[in-house]
């Protein structure tokens, strides 16, 4: 049984659980304390500490780069899932960083300001010291304030997708491709509180996301 050990809110692992519900594989997922990945560090012999990670029989797969796609790679060639087709090879290579680093890097943001809302009262602190550690002390609070510039610069880094979804049903053709699953996963996290409707100047993005979210193979 494959094991995904996640954090419920993380925009990496809602990409990586998405994929596996697409898969229609059985899957089982684990939840890590928030900001403790002991068990993490333990299935990785001391190798990793962050999330996700899959474990699948023996088998531990973790990134082993900041850019690197491993889980998704293993888990395209293990279930034949065509997210990685060598038409859009290179292509994808050049998306998915400005996924996981433009977007995503506002995406949380909007996300965090209501941490206090899903991080579970025992992890409250290493949440905050893992934030602020980061990005400054009241670097919340800072989030918070500038919740709608926020808002905004978010729905601005969607337009290049909502423009690619103008002539086809999926970012790059005809099915969901790694770059889906990917984005999918930012804008999930991104919208992950409740507190925020989905970006207004996206209405295909929007059809995309909701179609995307009960997508199986
Ligand atoms: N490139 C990795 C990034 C993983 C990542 O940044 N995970 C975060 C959660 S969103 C994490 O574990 N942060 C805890 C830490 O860095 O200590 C991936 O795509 O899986």
């Amino acid at each position: 049984m494959i094991e995904l050990i996640q954090c419920p809110w993380s925009p990496y692992c809602l990409a990586q659980r998405r994929i596996l519900e697409y898969s229609r594989a059985p899957f089982k997922v684990v939840n890590i304390p928030c900001g403790d990945p002991t068990l993490v560090w333990e299935l990785t012999r001391g190798r990793y500490y962050q999330v996700p990670i899959l474990k699948d029989g023996d088998n531990v797969l973790f990134e082993t780069g900041s850019d690197s796609q491993v889980i998704a790679k293993y888990l395209d060639s293990s279930l034949g899932l065509h997210l990685f087709p060598k038409q859009w090879e290179g292509i994808q290579e050049l998306i998915w960083p400005y996924i996981e680093n433009d977007v995503e890097g506002i995406g949380f943001k909007l996300n965090d300001i209501y941490w206090k809302e899903f991080v579970e009262p025992e992890g409250a602190m290493r949440f905050l010291r893992h934030k602020e550690r980061r990005y400054g002390r009241g670097c919340v609070d800072q989030w918070q304030a500038n919740r709608n510039k926020l808002f905004a610069e978010f729905e601005a880094k969607l337009e290049p997708f909502e423009a690619m979804l103008a002539s086809r049903p999926f970012l790059l053709d005809h099915h969901p491709r790694f770059v889906d699953f990917d984005l999918h996963g930012i804008v999930s996290n991104a919208l992950y509180s409740g507190h925020y409707p989905f970006p207004k100047n996206s209405p295909r993005l929007k059809e995309w996301h909701g179609r995307l979210s009960k997508l199986r193979r």
